[in-house]
Parts: C-alpha cells; structure tokens; sequence
C-alpha cells in the first residue's frame, strides 16, 4: 500500500461523507421482487433533500437517472419507482331500503352527539378516493368549497396548482377500463356527511365538509405517486382528517408515502385508515399504509350487525387501532342514489365521521387528542372482542367524554 491510498484511508475516516458520496445508483430505491409487475415504468416519485416529494415522468429508470437525477443529485434524497395500487371493496346484494339501514348509526351512539349539538359542523374532511359526485342531492351541500376559484375557466385562480379545483380535484394518472363512475369514493363520502334531509342516508358528521381528493380510477386501479399528491392537495386545502380507505398489498412499503403521512403528521392532521378486507392479520402479513403505526393515524376493522368482527376484516392487536360498521352499509353512490357495500372502507369513514363530530366539540384539540378520545372509549363485548389493538368497536357518547377529559 502506497502512501497516498494510506493518506487517502484516513480521510475516508475522518470524512466519512466523503467516501460515501451519493449517486444516481445510490438513491434510486430499487423495487422488491413482490412490485414488479406493479412499478410504472415512466414515473418516479422523487423525495427531496428539503422534505419535499414530488412525482416526476421519464422515459425509462436508466435515461431518468441521467437526465433528471444526476444534475440535480445534491438535492435529491431518494427516487422510487411508481407504483399501481388497487382498492378492494365488496358491493352487498341489492336490498330494499329498511329500518336497519342505520343500524351503524346506532351501534356507535351517533345520536348522544346530536342530542347535544354536536354534527361535525365545518371541520374538512377530505375524502381521497375515487370519483365523488358533488352533485349528489345529498352530499351538493356538504362539499367545502374552495372559495378562492372560479370553477370552468381553465385558471388556476388561487394559485394553488391545480386548475379549477372549485369542488375537488382530481389526480388520476393511470387509464381505467370503465368509464362507469366507481360507486366507492361518493359511498365513503356519504358515510361520513350525507345530509338525511334528501334521502335515505344519514351521515355521521351531517354538518362536516366534504374534500373531494381524486386519485383511484373508475376501475379502482391508482398509484401511488397520485395517492401522494392527493393527500398533498387536501392538506393544502385545510382537511382536518383524511379519510384513506384504500390500500396495496406489501409492495406499498413505500418510503415516500411513508414521509408523506410523516408530514401530514407534522402538520396536525389525522388520516383514517382502511385496514383491508383479506382476512389476514397485518401485524403478522402487514399493508400500507395501514400498517404505518403513525400517531395520526387510526387503521379501522369492519364489525358487523351483531357486532362481532367481520369474516374479511383484516386485524392485528398492534397494528390495528379499533373497529367500526362495516357490513350491509346504506350510503350515496352516483345517479342520485344508494346502495349497500361491504367493506373495511366502508367502516374507516365511520371513523372519519366520529373524528369529525369530536373536532367540532373541541376545535382546539390534537389529531393524537381525537385519537386518544377513540381508542379509550371502545365499547368491548365479552365473548366476542375484537382482534384489535383496543380490543373494541368505536362509541361516540363516551368518546365525547374522555375527549372532555382530555380537553377540558
Ligand atoms: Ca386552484
Ligand atoms: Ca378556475
């Protein structure tokens, strides 16, 4: 060994970041062997040195490093591939409409809100999802509105990124099958705020607002990168909470959706998680984001009519924080209609809608706060508890309690 490569030795030591230096190979994140097949060949989620994620197109993984990586490399933290995600909800057999159609409603208490006028009024729910139609006689009023556009004139009027995002926005990127609005993303809205004075649905958080978040296309398919900027968008647009009833199997180890919910996280906000309907235990076998474990975050299980767990939910006694109604669900789909689904992403805006109610009864609380009140408030039935971190289904005449504890 020469003296210049002991020399060189030493100041590797004392300099470590020196002989470590990044390169385009060394901050791209190359796929486990479980996404090929779900990465998408021309984007790339790009994670950036000051906390930004953004999602970048380019002809191929190798021309993306050298055209877009390597001159930018010093700001740069890590790139990703994108990646297709799909969301799995399960549409009941048709029924007509009965007096069980609000049998959720009941099961959680929503009324000892009511009675003390307690509706989630104003707080932003943003539902980032499929397709909601805004014209729906019953969610047409419980859309927030973003003041600040004019909608149809092809202008970004307030200057936020996205051209006329009047109601919503939309960020689907991925080319669907069908061109039959998905029923999933109004169902889930309805859930959370349906107003019960046109038509048979009756929403948890009647007076709450709605954030339409667009990024799964009418045949359920959507990436992640879309996933991304979608929760990116409802943060923008002030969403409290941010409903996620969606999922993809282990390939969304996704370190960008990760940071994203991190810095959704910072930013105050509390996201709602689906935790899936494969009837597997994801602390064992676990799904993103469900399995994120984040302190903003509550993953939900489906209970059924008799408030036992569901035969499909997902569970998991670390992982998965409380269930909620998820069987034989009423809610608003598009047409000016209804109709029953099955799912954990029914039973996640039942939560929405809970988180809705105990923000408008104490505005000043945290998104750990609203957590809190939830999980230490679950009704738990012996004989059948959940396979759930709290071992219980959701209640919101105690939840209302513990959060006037936790708030005073
Ligand atoms: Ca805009
Ligand atoms: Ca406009």
């Amino acid at each position: 060994m020469d003296v210049q490569k002991i020399l060189s030795a030493v100041a590797c030591v004392l300099v470590f970041t020196a002989c470590s230096k990044k390169s385009s190979d060394s901050v791209y994140a190359v796929d486990s062997a479980s996404c090929i097949g779900q990465a998408i060949s021309n984007k790339f989620i790009v994670q950036w040195e000051d906390g930004r994620i953004t999602v970048e197109s380019g002809s191929d993984v190798e021309s993306f490093k050298k055209e877009f990586i390597e001159p930018q490399l010093e700001n740069i933290r890590q790139v990703e591939s994108d990646k297709r995600i799909q969301v799995d909800s399960t549409v009941s057999a048709s029924a007509s409409a009965s007096s069980s159609d609000t049998w959720g409603l009941s099961m959680i208490k929503a009324n000892a809100a009511y009675s003390q006028g307690i509706y989630g009024q104003d707080v932003k729910v943003a539902v980032v999802d499929a397709y909601v139609d805004v014209s729906h006689p019953q969610l047409a009023n419980r859309i927030a509105i973003n003041t600040g556009e004019i909608p149809n004139n092809g202008i970004d009027d307030d200057r936020n990124g996205v051209v006329d995002d009047y109601y919503g926005a939309s960020f689907v990127s991925v080319p669907s099958s069908t061109n039959i609005p998905s029923p999933h993303g109004s169902h889930v809205a309805g859930i959370i705020a349906a107003d019960s004075n046109y038509g048979p649905v009756s929403g948890v958080a009647p007076r709450a607002k709605i954030i339409p978040a667009q990024f799964i296309a009418n045949d359920g398919g959507g990436s992640l990168g879309d996933a991304i900027i979608a929760l990116q968008y409802a943060a923008k647009r002030g969403a409290k909470i941010i409903n996620a009833s969606w999922g993809g199997a282990t390939c969304g180890v996704s370190g960008a959706l990760r940071s994203t919910f991190q810095s959704l996280e910072r930013q105050g906000v509390l996201i709602i998680v689906a935790a899936g309907n494969d009837a597997r235990d994801i602390d064992v076998y676990p799904e993103f984001p469900a399995s994120f474990n984040l302190s903003n975050q509550i993953t939900v299980a489906a209970s059924d009519m008799t408030d036992f767990m569901t035969s499909w939910s997902n569970s998991g006694f670390n992982l998965v924080h409380v269930a909620a109604p998820g069987e034989h669900i009423l809610s608003t789909v598009p047409g000016a209609t209804s109709m029953y689904m099955d799912g954990t992403s029914m039973a996640a805006p039942f939560v929405s809608g809970t988180a809705a109610l105990l923000w408008s009864s104490k505005p000043t609380a945290t998104a750990q706060q609203i957590k809190a009140a939830i999980e230490q408030s679950v009704d738990v039935t012996s004989g059948h508890e959940f396979k759930v971190k709290t071992r219980g289904r959701i209640n919101i005449q105690k939840a209302l309690q513990v959060l006037g504890q936790l708030v005073p």
